[in-house]
């Protein structure tokens, strides 16, 4: 019988299986009902009663020694698996992502610079926290114009506020050269206006100026033209109307023949047949003096447009707010024109 216990006892050092079928079949043909182990248990009553005590230890160490087996080999079974799921598998195909898409801002921004470096214009930057000067007293607005409200501007102090358009840019560019100056300025501007669809208290400008020896209205009117033929189509017309800005004089209004109708008249237009979208004129002297400039000898037109406008008859979007929600529902549809 002990020589029996001995067997069993190699062979349970002896086994070493990775599979847990083969695990539970040990299990079974060794501590099961009828089991190896199990079987001698039954046997202990024929053992001799001098020997009982000596075959009662050996075979619980036996059966000890086995159970304990069976628990190490689930274990490393178990371990076993967990390694082999966390490695990586090249072969499984990849997981499609979702790819971003420019913002109409962004694209219609890119298009009017394009269209204004093909005639020569430059574009110049700046900041957008500026001072009175910049933003105002150069530009030639008066002490008391209600845009220096604080209804109508973020002022940060007295002195310091949120740029209202990018013109300031430009009084920067003018003071820092001399002409000729051809120069764009697109960027955002800031204006203290409660948020609708119809006005945001951020949105995004380009403005544009050119100053040189005999500049003429007519010149601005021609380039303004290129400029929309180019953005809207070759069939597009303008139209100018009387205007007034502090920065300009004389000063007009472009509005384009309606992108929907061409000119017919619709819902979009109003039935009028067009469209405003931007505002022009020729410098004042008073700012060209302002920004170390001869009015004598120079002179020139600058023009001023949102890009949200251009954008909203491009596309056809009529909530300002769209634009400054983040949708991705809203973003993806625009991809730009090739
Ligand atoms: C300098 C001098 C003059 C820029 C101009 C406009 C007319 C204009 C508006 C269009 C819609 C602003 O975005 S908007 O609200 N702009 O109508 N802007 S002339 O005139 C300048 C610029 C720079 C030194």
């Amino acid at each position: 019988m002990i020589e029996e216990i001995n067997i069993i006892t190699k062979e349970v050092d002896a086994f070493n299986s990775k599979s847990s079928e083969e695990i539970e079949n040990f299990r079974i043909a060794y501590l099961g009902k009828k089991g190896r182990i199990t079987q001698l248990f039954t046997h202990f009553k024929l053992v001799p009663s001098s020997e009982k005590k000596e075959f009662g230890r050996q075979l619980n160490i036996l059966k000890s020694l086995t159970s304990e087996k069976i628990v190490k080999l689930k274990e490393e079974l178990k371990e076993q698996l967990k390694s082999t799921k966390s490695k990586t598998d090249y072969t499984i195909p990849g997981q499609p992502f979702d790819v971003g898409s420019r913002h109409p801002i962004s694209i219609i921004r890119d298009q009017i610079i394009e269209i204004f470096s093909n005639i020569g214009f430059n574009i110049s930057e700046g900041p957008e926290i500026e001072d009175d000067w910049h933003n105002f007293t150069a530009l030639n607005f008066p002490e008391e114009h209600p845009a220096r409200d604080m209804q109508d501007t973020f002022f940060i102090n007295k002195d310091i506020a949120l740029r209202t358009h990018t013109s300031s840019v430009q009084v920067r560019v003018m003071e820092n050269n001399q002409p000729p100056i051809r120069t764009i300025s697109p960027g955002r501007v800031y204006r203290n206006e409660a948020i609708s669809a119809r006005a945001h208290c951020f949105f995004h400008q380009v403005e544009g100026l050119y100053i040189d020896k005999d500049v003429s209205f007519a010149d601005m009117k021609q380039t303004l033209l290129y400029f929309t033929k180019a953005m809207f189509g070759s069939e597009t017309k303008i139209r100018l109307r009387p205007s007034y800005f502090p920065f300009t004089e004389p000063s007009a209004e472009v509005d384009v023949s309606c992108t929907i109708c061409k000119g017919k008249g619709c819902n979009v237009c109003k039935y009028s047949g067009w469209l405003e979208i931007m505002g022009c004129g020729m410098v004042d002297p008073n700012v060209l003096e302002n920004c170390k400039i001869d009015p004598n000898k120079f002179g020139g037109y600058a023009f001023g447009m949102g890009i949200e406008r251009i954008a909203q008859l491009k596309y056809e979007v009529n909530d300002l707010r769209l634009y400054s929600e983040n949708d991705v529902r809203f973003l993806k549809q625009f991809t730009p024109e090739s």
